[in-house]
Formats: C-alpha cells, structure tokens, sequence
C-alpha cells in the first residue's frame, strides 16, 4: 500500500494548484469548449470527474494521450465502451503522432463557436499533471503548420497557442483534484507520475507495481529483468532486478532504494512494454 492515502489533501493539493484552480474558473468565460486529456494507460483514473459540475454546459473532448504506451487490446475495448458515453473522444499519442489527425479533425469539425461570432474556436487544455497536455498542444501545433511553439516541461500558468485562425488552445497547468478518495486512483495517478514523488513512499509503490505486473503483465516483467521465479514476493522480487542490474552498495547488498526508483521510472515511461492499468467497466 501507498501510504499516501491516510495524508491530508495539502500534500497533492498544494497551494499553486488551488490557485491555478481559481484562474481556470476565471478563464472557462472566455473558452467555448475543453479538451481534457487524460493518460490512455488509466482512463478512468485520469479523467477528472470533478470538473463536470465546473464546466457545467461547457462542450468537453476527452483525449486519451500515451497511448503508444497502453495496451493495444485493452485500448480497442476501451474504445468500444466509450463509444456508449456522451464525451467524444480520441485516442492519441503527441510522441508517435498517432491520432493526431483524428484530434484535430474533432475539434475543428465540432461546432465548437456559434457562427454568428465569426472567430476563431478557444479550446482549454485540461488535466492532471504529467499527462502530456503542452506536448500534445506542440504536436496539435506543428500538425496544424502553426510557427509558435509552447513551452515544454512542468507548466506554471495559463498560456494561449494560436493552432491556426479558427483554432486557438490555451495550456494550463496540471491540476489533481483536492481530495483522492479510491486507493487504485491514488496508485494509478502515482504510478503514472501526476502525484509529486516527494508525497509517497517509493519502495511501496513499487512493491504496488510488481504486484500488478506479476498478476497482470507477468512476460514482460520476467523479461525486462531477467527474473527466474515469478512466485516470489515482491520484496524478493526487487531484490533480484537490483542485482541483475548491478545496483548494489558497499558490502556487495542490494541498493533497494534505487532499485525502487528505476522500476517506478521504467513504468511511468513505458519502458516495461505496452501496459494499461485499468479495465472498462461491464457496463458503461
Ligand atoms: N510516450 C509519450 N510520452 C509523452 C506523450 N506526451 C507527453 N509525454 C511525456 O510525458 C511527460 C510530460 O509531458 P508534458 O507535456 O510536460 O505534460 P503536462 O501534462 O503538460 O504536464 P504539467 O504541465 O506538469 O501538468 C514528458 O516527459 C513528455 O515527454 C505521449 O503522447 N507519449
Ligand atoms: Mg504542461
């Protein structure tokens, strides 16, 4: 278990993102419609469902980002589920480019601006950290022909790209939400990277990522650190990757602790192989 879970919210809500939270409140006047990008790998877990009462009729598109990184079958699934709920949606990745084109054709074909305003569309980029919201805006942006190009890196504040004359996109910063209430939210999002890695314990949440890899991805776990014997506690388990990677200290014992952080970044990164937590639910 992720200790992370019995800690007040001011640990993942800090004061810059209740901030930014009120500035979003603010901006969401002046935007026609949201472009929620969440990670393809946990479609449920990133997608913010209290933004709902926030955007009240506001239009929302929901982009699935990484999806290079998800599991292809379980994406195809996902697909077929969200077909059945009311948000459009894509599956898309701003690294390979794929679904890049299906993005932009959903938000310049929605009919985002009533005609008679005669401008151009301003869409608001939403989501929790990390999910790759500037990078897709990049990509959106060079896809487009676009010249300017946003910021990469961690976002501070609300920023506006011109896509074209009827596209305008604003990046804003990644924003959790106050309270993390299911303990496999608080997993995802931190096995993902949209928590800080200063609020959880690594060696737990990494003893959380091999647990999930052995029931549910157990080849590629055996394959990407040499492991023999699957059956072994996760405890074990870590023990035997810093080993086969040479990761030990002074005595010849293992250094468990980066150990923990070279799983945890393996995972966040796709580096395991094609992985996605979470399953759609039987009915949507
Ligand atoms: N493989 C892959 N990596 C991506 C993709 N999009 C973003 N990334 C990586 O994910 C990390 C975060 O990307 P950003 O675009 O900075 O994410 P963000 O949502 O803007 O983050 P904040 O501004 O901190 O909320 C970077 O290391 C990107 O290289 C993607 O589609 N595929
Ligand atoms: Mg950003």
């Amino acid at each position: 278990m992720i200790p992370i879970e019995n800690k007040t919210n001011i640990h993942w809500f800090p004061g810059h993102m209740a901030k930014a939270m009120r500035l979003i409140q603010e901006q969401l006047k002046q935007v026609d419609a949201v472009l929620e990008v969440c990670d393809a790998r946990a479609p449920l877990s990133t997608r913010n469902n209290e933004l709902t009462d926030l955007l009240g009729e506001k239009k929302r598109i929901v982009a699935y980002n990484k999806s290079s990184l998800a599991d292809d079958t379980i994406t195809a699934k996902w697909t077929k589920y969200l077909m059945k709920t009311p948000d459009p949606f894509v599956f898309c990745d701003a690294m390979t480019h794929q679904g890049i084109k299906s993005l932009l054709t959903l938000l310049s074909q929605k009919r985002l601006v009533t005609k008679r305003y005669q401008r151009a569309a301003r869409i608001m980029v939403l989501g929790f950290p990390n999910v790759g919201k500037s990078m897709l805006i990049n990509t959106l942006t060079r896809s487009s022909g676009a010249k300017t190009e946003n910021r990469p890196g961690v976002t501070r504040g609300n920023q506006w790209i011109r896509l074209s004359n009827e596209l305008h996109m604003m990046d804003t910063p990644g924003i959790l939400v106050p309270k993390i209430h299911r303990h496999e939210d608080a997993f995802v999002l931190a096995a993902l990277g949209s928590i800080k890695e200063t609020v959880f314990d690594k060696y737990a949440l990494c003893l959380e990522i091999l647990t999930f890899l052995k029931q549910r991805y157990p080849a590629l776990l055996q394959t990407r650190y040499k492991l023999s014997d699957l059956t072994l506690s996760e405890e074990m388990l870590l023990s035997d990757i810093a080993r086969n990677r040479g990761l030990l200290i002074k005595g010849g014992e293992t250094d468990i602790d980066r150990a923990s952080n070279m799983v945890f970044d393996e995972f966040k990164n796709g580096k395991i192989g094609k992985i996605t937590l979470q399953l759609p639910p039987i009915k949507p």
